[in-house]
């Protein structure tokens, strides 16, 4: 036995018998309840960082804890192998994209090891290895056929310098970030996968993910963004065209001065045909990327077509504009411009002079402001200037002017979603192929599985290695010959499924082997970041569901619950260097508090500059405040870091990484080393027989078993781990004043300890399983069941009442727990305190709360 607590011994020791025992690895067992347990995959991006640490802390606790209520736990991890890094890194440092990654894999897995998480590492995925993409690429093809995903032209970010499509994310201020060249907008052909044949199902299921955050499905909600509205279609002067538009707005008709067609809309193209200052107009908005959100912000701008449209019920004429801030692919790509009641509308009909017509105004007895002078009047209210619709509030305005326009055949009502296709052609070579071919410039489904990406490839940072390459793109399909695609596919593709793979992983006659898959699936408890609330989390319930619609699993969603963890700050400090300011980091700094112990300021250690505070802000590189989980774990032990990862916040909240802390949870992990060893020292602990306890002896009882209650509901339901934790911290603060000075061993102390290390074991799951074989438990501490409160030691002999007379409190009282309602009336009347106040009164009510109070009334 050790004399002094050694994590890096322990932990090694630890790690090396769940290896050797193969502890962590799920077998299909139909007399246990199963739970899929599943934190986010990581990207090998070289090393793990604090967020991981603390999300894969978070979903270890939650595996071991379930596993310890008896369920059958499945916990895998596996690696985001594909992406943009490799192929910078490649560039970097001259080594292959695949080299690099799988060297990054290996340093990465250990670490996870280190941190002692319960993987399956059996089911180990790898998204960049053939036998896992393969099936991605058959189940593309599959789509194909179901006409789920087609190839279609659409606009891309190009880089006219490296010749290459950026995505969103590499256009930093409308400039590529490696070269700094304006970005332009590039229409190319590009295969995309029809989220939106689900969008109705995407929406509604969320009311059926009662264990998701509202903030989640909030978002989810918005990004499909379901509206209702009409379709409605203006005749073209001096012509048999149609300009088909999509509001939500009908009742507003009547107040249309123009329309607004995108740049991209056949209507402006054809327009611009002999209109030299619209051709370069459309050409200004083709070429200048804009994301949907700078959309909102940016200044609007617009040229006269020429075109004049004719109104669906008046007749009137009004004019075409094409417009920037009109969307293609959103509704038509055209719009009825209101500039009474539109902001958009009334800020552009402003700048060039166009007519505003009011035809809605605040409903009677509403204190809303209209104004047309200053903005648009955008609330809904009552029609006026609208014929025969005035006096028409909106939902009935809707119904008459959707009526109108569908008797006059030049209309109809119809749902829109915002929710767009997804684009998931990249021309990037670190990903999976897509699996197309062209034969004679047609293309056809791969008809073999895997296509491969090469490995050993030199990468020139410009062109993908598969691009012009005779070797990768000439091929064959059923016997012809034929040219390969040579696009990759967005690595969300891979995220999408990968949690299903885990079920299967070795499953080599196609993409699950259904029954095993649907045994484990759904995930009961996903835990990630909140930064994938949209993007993954939607394709990845898309991918279910066509899973499901291809008779691969059963359920609707892939995510029961879901558990969003919160960032891992950390103290910003900075100096100054002349007019420019340094970030410092924290560990290079000696910190001044006041009294309070609040940080007024610091020194530099290594320059003995004075530098500023800068406050709790996200670890990041650049700021220099970041720590490394390796440096960290060799420091103060795995456990300590994964305790203090749960007990500085609940795991929703953002978590503030203070050396102290982490020093302080070290601390509490050395006093139940120490309480459990010199308990041992006493020698052997004798029965407990719970009928021969003193006072003290039930108190400490009590408390134990009132800890397993808390913790439980902590631990369970609640996952407020960092409360779970100061309970547990609670229960050793007791242990330790009640064997202050033992000589003799204390069964109640054995239990309180016993139990206090079963409850720590998911947090600290190391320490636990060394100091539970001290303690004489057998076996591993993981296949030990949670502790059951014991009823009876709850009870209590005596119960605390607040006495109140006339609404004041005037004493407390310890009564027997036995005590009938007529004793504790007399017992509270009785005392000295009470009598105080009720002498030459008449005592006029007495009022007995079980458990609580007494309430007295006298005057
Ligand atoms: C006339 C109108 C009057 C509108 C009014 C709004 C207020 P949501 O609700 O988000 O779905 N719109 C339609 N297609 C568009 C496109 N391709 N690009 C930009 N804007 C477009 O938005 C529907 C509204 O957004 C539509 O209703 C339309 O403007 C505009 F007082 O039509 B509305």
């Amino acid at each position: 036995m050790e004399a002094s607590y050694s994590p890096a011994a322990i932990e090694r020791k630890v790690q090396q018998t769940w290896d050797e025992k193969e502890v962590f690895k799920a077998v299909v067992d139909s007399n246990k309840e199963k739970f899929y347990c599943l934190s986010m995959l990581p990207y090998p991006s070289g090393a793990l960082h604090m967020g991981h640490v603390r999300n894969y802390t978070i979903g270890d606790v939650i595996s071991r804890f379930q596993r310890m209520q008896g369920k059958n736990v499945i916990q895998p991890m596996g690696w985001d192998a594909f992406g943009m890094p490799a192929e910078n890194a490649a560039i970097k440092h001259g080594v292959a994209p695949a080299k690099w990654t799988f060297e990054n894999i290996d340093y990465m897995r250990e670490q996870l090891k280190a941190l002692g998480f319960a993987y399956d590492w059996s089911r180990e995925v790898t998204t960049c290895k053939p036998d896992y993409y393969k099936w991605e690429q058959w189940f593309f093809t599959r789509l194909i056929e179901k006409d789920l995903a087609y190839k279609k032209s659409s606009f891309v970010n190009w880089c006219p310098h490296d010749q290459t499509v950026l995505a969103n994310e590499q256009v930093h201020d409308g400039c590529c970030w490696r070269c700094d060249t304006p970005v332009v907008r590039k229409e190319m052909d590009q295969w995309f996968v029809r989220t939106t044949a689900y969008a109705e199902e995407l929406l509604n299921e969320l009311d059926n993910l009662p264990g998701w955050p509202d903030e989640v499905k909030a978002m989810q909600r918005n990004w499909i963004g379901k509206s209702r509205g009409v379709t409605m279609q203006f005749g073209v002067k001096n012509s048999d065209d149609i300009i088909e538009i999509y509001t939500t707005r009908p009742d507003t008709v009547m107040g249309v001065t123009y329309l607004a067609v995108a740049a991209a809309h056949p209507l402006a193209k054809a327009a611009a045909q002999g209109n030299a200052e619209l051709a370069a107009f459309l050409e200004e908005c083709n070429t200048s990327t804009t994301s949907e959100a700078d959309m909102a912000t940016m200044e609007k701008k617009g040229c006269a077509t020429g075109v004049m449209a004719i109104h669906p019920l008046t007749g009137e004429e009004v004019p075409v504009w094409a417009a920037n801030f009109v969307l293609m692919d959103y509704g038509t790509g055209a719009v009825m411009s209101v500039p009474s009641h539109d902001q958009r509308d009334w800020e552009f009909a402003h700048k060039y002079g166009l007519t505003i017509q009011q035809v809605v105004a605040p409903a009677q007895g509403s204190d809303l402001e209209c104004d047309l002078n200053k903005e648009a009047f955008t609330e809904k209210g009552v029609l006026i200037n609208s014929g025969k619709f005035d006096g028409l509030e909106f939902d009935a305005a809707f119904d008459a002017i959707a009526e109108q326009l569908i008797a006059d055949n030049k209309g109809s009502v119809t749902t829109n979603y915002r929710l767009r296709d997804w684009g998931v052609s990249r021309q990037r070579y670190w990903g999976t192929p897509v699996p197309v071919v062209y034969v004679d410039g047609q293309a056809k489904p791969a008809d073999s599985f895997p296509v491969e990406l090469p490995y050993d490839v030199v990468i020139d940072g410009m062109n993908s290695p598969i691009k012009n390459n005779p070797e990768f793109e000439n091929t064959t399909w059923q016997g012809q010959p034929a040219i390969r695609e040579t696009d990759t596919f967005d690595t969300f593709m891979e995220s999408s499924w990968y949690y299903a793979r885990y079920c299967t992983p070795h499953y080599g006659e196609g993409m699950l082997e259904p029954s095993e898959a649907n045994h484990w699936l759904p995930v009961d408890q996903y835990i990630g970041g909140i930064e994938h609330a949209t993007m993954h989390l939607m394709y990845a319930r898309f991918f279910h569901k066509a899973l499901r619609d291809e008779g691969l699993v059963t359920s609707d969603e892939p995510f029961t619950n879901l558990l969003c963890q919160g960032m891992v700050l950390a103290e910003t400090w900075s100096k100054t260097e002349g007019t420019a300011k340094v970030w410092v980091s924290p560990e290079d700094v000696i910190a001044e508090k006041d009294e309070q112990g609040r940080i007024i300021g610091g020194v530099q250690k290594s320059t003995g500059d004075k530098v500023t505070y800068g406050g709790m802000a996200k670890m990041s590189k650049s700021k220099l405040n970041g720590r490394d989980p390796q440096q960290a774990i060799e420091e103060y032990g795995a456990d300590t870091l994964r305790l203090f990862s749960m007990f500085a916040a609940p795991p929703e909240q953002t978590l503030e990484w203070t050396e102290s802390g982490v020093q302080g949870a070290k601390k509490f992990l050395e006093r139940l080393w120490r309480a459990v060893h010199q308990l041992v020292e006493l020698g052997d602990v004798p029965a407990l027989d719970t009928n021969e306890l003193n006072d003290a002896e039930k108190a400490l009882r009590r408390k134990t078993h009132e800890t397993i209650e808390g913790v439980t509901i902590d631990c369970g339901e609640r996952k407020t781990f960092n409360t779970a934790i100061a309970k547990i911290m609670e229960l050793l603060n007791a242990v330790n004043k009640f064997a202050a000075d033992a000589s003799e061993p204390s069964p109640v102390v054995h239990e309180a300890l016993y139990n206090a290390v079963l409850m720590l074991s998911p947090i600290a799951p190391h320490i636990a399983q060394e100091l539970w074989e001290a303690l004489g438990g057998e076996g591993l501490v993981i296949d030990a069941s949670w502790p059951v409160v014991d009823a009876a030691a709850l009870v209590k002999d005596t119960l605390l009442y607040v006495v109140q007379v006339n609404g004041k409190v005037r004493a407390k009282l310890e009564v027997a727990a036995s005590a009938s309602k007529d004793e504790i009336e007399a017992t509270a009347l009785a005392h000295e305190q009470v009598q105080k106040f009720t002498d030459g009164n008449t005592v006029r009510k007495v009022i007995v709360v079980p458990n609580k109070l007494v309430n007295i009334v006298a005057n």
